[in-house]
């Protein structure tokens, strides 16, 4: 088994394999590392990758690119619909209320669920999410001989990813082995192509004044505009000095040229430039209250919440080791010089030296997330479970006292912080909630968890019957508890608790580690089976039914799954009907060229005009009748005209063979 790393890029995709103790990004058919992420669709099949590519102006309604932004948005969503009028293709909303496109960082819960249902129908296990940044730093850290040993202070480096549409930062803590995301920021409308648009504008109204033509009313020529602004803003990049922009035959069969150089692109492209430092800052500040708070509540004692304040010095610019950029659009040089000067540091480009070793990932989850019972039942209860830039992978029990199913609903809590209009993640249900036999509150606990792909779920729910008649009273709450599930947090082990409630239940889960740090004075659950009298207990597995999930559900993922295997099936069929047909076409020019040279003394005059006349038929057929033809008929026709070819062949290779054969004799001889 390979494990297989993929990059979903909003222009570009890269698909990487560790193999013998290497990773290697892998070449596509075209040879190319990076492939566009882009799909065409022909009537009949699709092409994908370089294909599609040069699809884009030619088959524009149908090639589908700038995907990512839509992945698990609903098709209302402000930001599809900021994107609708920019794309050759349309969108539409599905039934589902998602986003659909009709053709024929990081990422929310909802984003997640797409990509992730993407993977499986295209068969693949996946093994982990991971944000663009985290997957960044793992890059790093993987490479890097020389970090600081887990005991010593980690060494903070800034990740700037600035790719096609979007910009993402992030401050990572590295020590051998290890990495862990300290805070990430992003601004989800800027990147390389804001800078195309505006050599785009640019010259859509130089256009306008110096050949009267209205670029904006003709969908193929401002593609066309579009890919020579992006190969201009790259030639500005290695060139200062003034660079020709042509279009031959544009519009209205008018050849069009301009000009452009670095400086004045520079002050064209001012308001995303100053757009640059806002992301910076904000993983700066967050990173020093990440350390502050963080180290504050890992030495907590229970309901007096006295600090031990190990208080870090608030992380400063002089506290990053280095900047180190990817993306394509940070080699735009007034970026990277932005960036530069932010952090008073030179900025070095990421790029990997080659030996993987085992590297253990704290990624993070850049959101609050706020629980609450569902408003049917009153919103009687919110606490917020995840707190912002919590360490992910993790889950915890949360304790309700309930005598009836209930319904619990999971959102992100800072709306403006969401590059996504709903902060809904979806609605659970706790079914089968039933009181005690003597008619109080039952206790139900409830597991929620953020898996490693940065999915949300409510993962189990039990409720917890006393045996009749033993040891002593269950102790009743009337606030539900949130404690941390043991082991996949050692990063973080921050407890949410609420004011006013009781002493704590002792969770127990049975891979509860001893991560709970055991506060004296804190009453065990019973059935933890500690040194308390033992009460017995019944544990009862409850339904959970999940509503409202931008995630596909199975039947339509199989659908789905289906849908992709019969399109492989028929890229398949026309990729052999295409050779089948090739195949013709190259032993038709073939043919005729020999029959005119080598062949000429191996056939009558009269049997080659026969048959050339023959090949003149068939090359006709193939733009005519036989343009579209199952492959079946392009093998017949292939197998006729060598039936005719084939003599003329083999006399011919027979002469050739002939002195050699006699030269083999002679040596014999
Ligand atoms: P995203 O990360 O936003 O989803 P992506 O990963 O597909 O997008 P990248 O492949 O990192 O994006 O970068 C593509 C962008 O970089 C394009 O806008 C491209 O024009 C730009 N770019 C590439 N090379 C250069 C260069 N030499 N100078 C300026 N811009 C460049
Ligand atoms: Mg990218
Ligand atoms: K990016």
């Amino acid at each position: 088994m390979s494990v297989v790393g993929i990059d979903v890029g909003y222009q570009n995709c890269h698909i990487a394999v560790a193999r013998s103790g290497g990773i290697e990004t892998i070449a596509n058919d075209y040879s190319d590392r990076c492939t566009p992420a882009c799909v065409s669709l022909a009537s009949k099949n699709r092409m994908i990758g370089n294909a599609a590519k040069s699809q884009i102006t030619t088959n524009f309604k149908n090639t589908v690119h700038g995907f990512k932004k839509f992945h698990g948005r609903a098709f209302d969503d402000p930001l599809v619909q900021a994107e609708k009028p920019k794309l050759p293709y349309s969108l539409h909303k599905l039934t589902n209320g998602n986003t659909g496109i009709k053709v024929p960082s990081f990422f929310t819960d909802a984003e997640r669920r797409s990509v992730f249902d993407a993977t499986q129908i295209a068969g693949l296990n996946c093994l982990r999410l991971i944000n663009d940044t985290t997957a960044v730093a793992l890059a790093y850290g993987i490479y890097k001989q020389d970090l600081p040993s887990p005991e010593e202070r980690p060494r903070n480096v800034v990740f700037v990813d600035m790719g096609h549409s979007s910009f993402q930062v992030s401050i990572t803590a590295f020590n051998k082995g290890k990495l862990k995301v300290l805070a990430t920021a992003h601004d989800l409308y800027l990147g390389g192509r804001n800078f195309d648009e505006a050599l785009v504008d640019y010259f859509c109204e130089d256009f306008k004044s110096k050949y009267k033509l209205n670029v904006r009313e003709n969908p193929r020529a401002l593609l066309r505009l579009h890919q020579e602004c992006e190969k201009l803003k790259k030639l500005m990049s290695a060139n200062s000095s003034d660079l020709p922009l042509n279009i031959e035959c544009f519009m209205n069969d008018i050849d069009v040229s301009g000009k452009m150089n670095r400086g004045q692109f520079e002050d064209m492209s001012g308001q995303y430039l100053m757009k640059v430092d806002m992301p910076l800052k904000s993983v700066l500040e967050q990173t020093s209250m990440c350390l502050k708070f963080g180290r504050i509540c890992e030495v907590y004692s229970k309901n007096k919440l006295s600090h031990v304040s190990v208080c870090w010095a608030e992380l400063s610019r002089d506290d990053i080791y280095a900047v180190e950029i990817v993306g394509g659009a940070t080699r735009i040089p007034s970026v990277k010089e932005r960036i530069a000067k932010f952090f008073g540091k030179d900025c070095a480009i990421l790029s990997p030296a080659f030996k993987v070793r085992e590297f253990s990932i704290t990624d993070v989850f850049p959101f609050l997330l706020l629980f609450a019972g569902s408003p049917q039942q009153r919103m009687d209860w919110e606490c917020e479970v995840f707190s912002k830039n919590h360490a992910a992978p993790f889950s915890k029990v949360i304790t309700f006292h309930k005598k009836e199913p209930f319904d619990l609903e999971a959102f992100y809590s800072n709306p403006q912080e969401l590059p996504y209009p709903d902060h809904r993640i979806g609605c659970f249900s706790v079914q089968n909630v039933v009181p005690q036999p003597d008619g109080d509150s039952s206790k139900v606990k409830v597991k929620v968890r953020v898996n490693v792909h940065g999915i949300f779920s409510v993962s189990s729910a039990s409720l917890i019957e006393k045996q009749k008649g033993e040891g002593e009273d269950m102790q009743i709450d009337s606030e539900p508890m949130v404690q941390n599930e043991g082991k996949a947090e050692d990063q973080s082990k921050m407890q949410v608790d609420q004011e006013g409630q009781s002493p704590g239940d002792q969770q127990n889960e049975d891979n509860s580690s001893s991560s709970k740090e055991g506060a004296p004075g804190e009453k065990q659950d019973p059935a933890a089976g500690a040194s308390k009298p033992k009460v017995k207990v019944k544990i009862i597995d409850l339904p959970i039914v999940a509503n409202n999930i931008r995630q596909l559900d199975n039947d339509v993922l199989n659908n789905f799954v289906e849908y992709e295997h019969q399109m492989i099936i028929q890229d398949k069929l026309v990729k052999e009907q295409n050779d089948a047909k090739n195949a013709v076409e190259e032993y038709v020019y073939d043919l005729r060229d020999k029959l005119c040279g080598i062949y000429e003394k191996y056939i009558t005059e009269e049997d080659s005009n026969r048959l050339t006349l023959l090949l003149e038929d068939t090359e006709n057929w193939l733009y005519e009748d036989g343009e579209d033809q199952p492959k079946q008929v392009y093998e017949e026709k292939l197998d006729a005209l060598k039936r005719l070819g084939q003599p003329i062949q083999d006399r011919h290779r027979e002469q050739e063979d002939r002195p050699r054969a006699f030269e083999e004799l002679g040596k014999k001889m």
